[in-house]
């Protein structure tokens, strides 16, 4: 029997096709003008032979091991759930009460899954913030530099977020926008909490077609739509602040920056012109001065500098450019340009981060709140910049500097993840794992035997979004997606909220966490909420009866062109930004007023540890970029077809210059070995013209397969790119992850490659059926 029900996931919204109980096809949803890819790979995922069947404890851990041992390379010992349940409550009982809550790191980054209510991570939230408080994880992988740099020089983060100013605005009055990293046309595939709408390529042609100019500034060609035709200014990775400051050296020569913008909308321009000139230092950013860090011709960044000045401009870059060393510095400086280009609020000007970064950014929209999740307030104060977890796990006792603020680091005695996978999202993992081992107890709640369940001592097996009912709803999409349960639960998987209703109900507080809700109860409630701040907006949406049954709620775009800072622009007297200054901070003062050295009152060059103009390049002289997948969401649906059709043997793919191959004789298509002094991990070879000479790529997301599982130092069989990047965090001010700043040697792979093993169960673990 074949049935059809409507469901949702981050890659898009569906109709799952359910024949005798088995998924057997994500159907993309009829509304969607441009379907994304992902979906084909559902029914393999939740179905797959890498889904966790039954709870399981680590043999060691049930002799009795805590603090010090060995994860990754243990036996698993099956439990029942009521079992599983009992120990679980004991050992956060215990922790607690001997070490505290900030010892329990609940931070749990990750993207869990599209629905709001059983969000994997809301629930942990939740249940541990209700239990007493937990250790947790502020800002994000995506862009936690430049999230916590854009409220002091712009006073919001929605020139991130969105909303930004829309495509229509850029097709109508754009002549010329200027892509540091390019339009990733894979991003899109993305929204976070599930899209209705892919609706970016549509909006992108729109805007080539009216005779928007595009340039690409970005090592890889390939990350940018043939169809918008443009300049591809292949740059060395990590220099983008660099030509941006040569830009800005041209203005300033030619006489051609907004001085009326300048004065009239931003505070501290006379210090960073010195800067542009050489004043303090003694080294004007020239484009002679750029050209030599950046590979990118003198002449050719004189002549964008003058055309952006000569035509109404856009000044975009994606978030991968600030998720490396110094990674607040170009976003600052592009700040700092688009300032004296002086579009900022005007249509189609200005500035904006991630137009190729996700899903939904500059498509037209209303600005109503998603749906959102039971939430609570963590009672602890503690808390990381996400991206500096290892640190928290290696340095106890000690001080953390971010943002103006000291962070004593606690003594972590639980780490308990839900919805998300240190081990795909956290840089150096052999580091990661060495800091991990130091927990008594690891707690996972996982649908998959990912790398994080696998280094569990307890691994709790949760159902996907097909086993229960949600509502999926993102912030960027003008669609609300009822997600109807379509499967029993696969196996013995419980939902994430179950499972901690359980935990609750050991703890003594069951009725507070359910709040006597059922699941129906709780995506009645959860909408409700939502109605009613949509009323409150003067948005009429149908009842939830009405909205279950149809399957969907659509808010139609607004009519009118969005264009970010225009109140401000128009009048910043009256509409100020929430700045000290109330205006664009191309100095802060309070960023000054932190003294950390890297991160003056002003955005400044600064290089990186490893880059193509590093010491460290002679040794490994290929700078390695790690981006988005185009085949996956991170590590998710990676046991799929659409992500094995992509490898080269098996393994992740590298993508190599002809110039770079040719000097180490290797061909397309050949196994080859990626290492620096962190590791080493296996890859297949893809020769391309698409990336700059110098550079190579990997996407991110193959699952970790050390040769030697529990080992911190073993090859990674499968590519993923972690192993290898280093973990420093941007600066003391954003402290983000610097993926991007990572540098390699590449060789052939000697010898038979042993297989990759990592979408089965671990040996001793038994597979779902
Ligand atoms: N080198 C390098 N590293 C990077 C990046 C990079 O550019 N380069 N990018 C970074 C970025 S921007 C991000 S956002 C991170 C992403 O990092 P993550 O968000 O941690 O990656 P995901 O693979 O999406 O992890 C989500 C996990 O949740 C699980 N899950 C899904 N649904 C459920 C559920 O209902 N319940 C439970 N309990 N679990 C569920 C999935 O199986 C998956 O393992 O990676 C970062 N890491
Ligand atoms: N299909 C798919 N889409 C996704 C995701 C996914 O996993 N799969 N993940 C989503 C998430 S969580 C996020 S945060 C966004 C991330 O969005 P981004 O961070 O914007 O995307 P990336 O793919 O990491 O990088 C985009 C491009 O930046 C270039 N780049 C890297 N370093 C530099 C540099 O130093 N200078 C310049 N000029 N260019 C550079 C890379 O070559 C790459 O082509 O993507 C989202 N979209
Ligand atoms: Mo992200």
């Amino acid at each position: 029997m074949t049935v059809t029900k409507p469901h949702s996931s981050h890659w898009g919204a569906f109709e799952a096709v359910v024949e005798n109980g088995r998924l057997t096809e994500a159907r993309p949803f009829a509304r969607d003008p441009r379907p994304g890819s992902l979906l084909a790979s559902m029914p393999d995922a939740v179905h797959g032979a890498a889904r966790i069947d039954r709870p399981y404890a680590r043999a060691g851990w049930l002799r009795g091991e805590r603090r010090g041992s060995a994860r990754g390379g243990d036996s698993f010992i099956p439990l029942d759930w009521d079992e599983a349940i009992r120990l679980v409550a004991e050992e956060t009982a215990r922790i607690r009460a001997e070490h505290g809550a900030p010892s329990i790191l609940g931070g749990s980054y990750g993207w869990s899954s599209a629905g709001r209510y059983h969000h994997a991570r809301t629930q942990l939230h939740r249940f541990l913030g209700m239990g007493g408080g937990f250790t947790s994880q502020v800002t994000n992988y995506s862009y936690g530099a430049g999230m916590t740099l854009m409220p002091h020089i712009l006073g919001t983060n929605e020139v991130i977020q969105g909303r930004v100013t829309d495509w229509g605005s850029i097709a109508r009055n754009t002549r010329l926008m200027l892509c540091f990293g390019g339009l990733p046309l894979k991003n899109g595939l993305v929204t976070s909490g599930g899209g209705g709408a892919h609706e970016y390529v549509p909006l992108m042609r729109q805007a080539a077609a009216a005779g928007v100019r595009f340039v690409n500034i970005s090592p890889f060609r390939g990350d940018f739509p043939e169809f918008l035709g443009g300049e591809w200014v292949p740059i060395r990775p990590n220099t983008d602040a660099a030509m941006m400051f040569a830009m800005a050296h041209v203005l300033i020569e030619a006489g051609r920056e907004d001085a009326a913008f300048l004065s009239r909308c931003t505070v501290g321009y006379e210090a960073f012109r010195d800067y542009v000139l050489g004043k303090p230092d003694g080294v004007p950013k020239t484009p002679g001065w750029a050209a030599a860090l950046t590979d990118v011709p003198a002449e050719t960044i004189r002549r964008l500098a003058l055309e952006a000045a000569a035509a109404p401009t856009m000044c975009t870059a994606t978030w991968s450019i600030q998720r490396a060393e110094h990674g607040e510095q170009p976003w600052w400086a592009l700040v700092a340009l688009a300032a004296m280009l002086g579009g900022i609020g005007r249509p189609g000007q200005g500035i904006a981060f991630g137009y190729g970064s996700m899903n939904g950014m500059g498509t037209p929209r209303h600005e109503v709140p998603s749906v959102a999740g039971p939430a609570v307030r963590n009672p602890c104060g503690a808390y990381i910049p996400v991206a500096r977890v290892t640190e928290l796990l290696e340095r106890p006792g000690e001080i953390l500097q971010y943002n103006g603020r000291d962070l004593l680091l606690p003594d972590i005695r639980m780490i308990w993840w839900a919805g998300g996978n240190p081990f795909h999202h956290h840089q150096d993992l052999g580091r990661l794992l060495r800091g991990w081992n130091r927990a008594d107890t690891v707690v996972v709640n996982e649908p998959w035997w990912t790398a994080v369940a696998r280094h569990a001592d307890i691994v709790l097996p949760a159902t996907t979004s097909l086993e229960r009912n949600d509502i999926g709803s993102a912030s960027r999409d003008r669609f609300v997606r009822a997600m109807h349960q379509a499967i029993a639960p696969v196996g013995q998987a419980r939902n994430d909220t179950d499972i901690f209703a359980d935990l609750a109900d050991a703890a003594g507080f069951r009725a507070g966490f359910t709040e006597q809700r059922d699941e129906s109860a709780w995506l009645q409630h959860l909408y409700g909420r939502w109605r009613q701040a949509c009323a409150a907006q003067d948005i009429r949406v149908p009842d939830f009866e009405t909205f279950w049954e149809t399957g969907y709620v659509e808010i139609p775009p607004p009519a009118t062109d969005y264009v970010q800072f225009a109140d401000f622009a128009a009048d910043p007297a009256a509409n100020p930004l929430n700045t000290p200054s109330g205006k664009v901070e191309i100095f802060s003062e309070t960023i000054a007023g932190f003294g950390y050295a890297e991160t003056p009152g002003h955005a400044v060059w600064r290089e990186p540890t490893e880059f193509l103009g590093s010491a460290l390049a002679q040794k490994y002289p290929l700078h390695m970029l790690s981006f988005q997948p185009a085949t996956r969401l991170h590590g998710q649906l990676d046991s799929g077809r659409v992500a094995a059709a992509d490898k080269i043997q098996g393994r992740e793919k590298l993508r190599m210059n002809p110039v770079d191959a040719a000097a180490r004789s290797l061909v397309d298509g050949q196994m080859i070995r990626v290492f620096n002094d962190r590791g080493a991990v296996a890859a297949g070879l893809r020769v391309t013209e698409e990336i700059r000479p110098g550079v190579v790529a990997m996407a991110t997301g193959a699952w970790w397969n050390p040769e030697r599982p529990g080992a911190t130092d073993s090859t990674c069989l499968h590519g993923n790119p972690n192993v290898l990047t280093s973990d420093v965090g941007t600066s003391r001010l954003g402290q983000g992850s610097a993926a991007q700043s990572c540098l390699v040697q590449i060789e052939a792979w000697q010898g038979e490659a042993p297989p990759v093993t990592v979408h089965a169960p671990p040996p001793c673990a038994s597979a779902a059926s």
